[in-house]
């Protein structure tokens, strides 16, 4: 049963036990169940869970480090099967992905990179921690059409704006779309830095990528309201 399934993906994330998340995910690619569903119905739930405990004082800095380590074993099961769904697309355009300065978040920025991928996307990460003249170094670099810019604290999204004008400084951000996400970025926030586009998950981040292709093909001058 996926929802039993999913329950115990959930509470595997919850105790922080990387082996028993890694045999659920084996076991949900060997039954056939959707790697996304999965990620979204099983452990994505469970971070939630940690990232709410850990804000009520009911866990520690280093149950939250278990429970990466858990997400991150059932992420190496799943990205793989993730992976070949894309391989025989076409090109969809190029990204380069990066979690802001002063932040190390990396799993909802690496399963954004994994989709895109997924769909097409010729993707570079660059990690956690980046500046922003980073970004556009290699934004120039690659030609990139998008720069995707991860931030999970309420501290660093403002280095999202950083990242906006280490392109404009070097004269690329007519030529690069943004996009931005992270657990406390909003659509009212992107709009207020500038950026081309917002987007809540992973699969919308797909969505919003082909879109910002559209428009970068179409030469469409985004609107700010
Ligand atoms: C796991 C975790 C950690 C791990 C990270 C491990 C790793 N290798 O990534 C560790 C233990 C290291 C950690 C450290 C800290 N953390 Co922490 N962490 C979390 C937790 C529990 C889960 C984050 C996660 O992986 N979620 C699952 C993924 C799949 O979701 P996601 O990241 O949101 O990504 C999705 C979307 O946001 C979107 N998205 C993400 N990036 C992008 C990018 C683009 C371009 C787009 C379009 C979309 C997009 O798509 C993703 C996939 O669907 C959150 C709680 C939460 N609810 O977010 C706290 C949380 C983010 N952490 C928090 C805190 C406070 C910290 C610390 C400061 C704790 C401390 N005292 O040291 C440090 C900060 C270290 C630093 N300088 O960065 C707070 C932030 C509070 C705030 N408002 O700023 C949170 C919210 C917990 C809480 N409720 O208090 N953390």
């Amino acid at each position: 049963m996926p929802d039993d399934l999913f329950s115990t993906m959930r509470q595997s994330i919850i105790d922080g036990a990387p082996d028993t998340a890694s045999s659920l995910a084996r076991q949900a690619v060997d039954s056939g169940v959707a790697p996304l569903d999965a990620i979204n119905n099983g452990y994505v739930p469970g971070m939630h869970d940690v990232g709410e405990q850990f804000a009520k004082g009911q866990m520690f800095l280093p149950d939250m480090m278990a429970s990466a380590e858990a997400m991150r074993a059932a992420m190496a099961v799943l990205d793989p099967e993730l992976t070949k769904l894309g391989a025989e697309r076409p090109m969809a355009g190029v990204v380069v992905l990066g979690t802001t300065k002063g932040d190390i978040h990396e799993i909802g920025k690496t399963l954004v990179g994994t989709l895109l991928s997924a769909h097409g996307f010729r993707v570079h990460d660059l990690g956690v921690d980046v500046e922003g003249d980073t970004f556009a170094a290699k934004a120039r670099e690659l030609g990139a059409d998008i720069v995707g810019v991860s931030a999970l604290l309420t501290t660093t999204m403002r280095n999202q704006k950083g990242v906006i004008e280490s392109l404009e400084k070097a004269g690329l951000r007519s030529q690069v779309k943004v996009m931005v996400g992270g657990a406390p970025v909003t659509r009212r926030w992107a709009e207020e830095i500038g950026a081309d586009g917002y987007a809540k998950d992973a699969m919308s981040a797909v969505d919003l990528a082909r879109e910002l292709m559209q428009q970068k093909l179409q030469g469409v001058v985004p609107v700010q309201t």
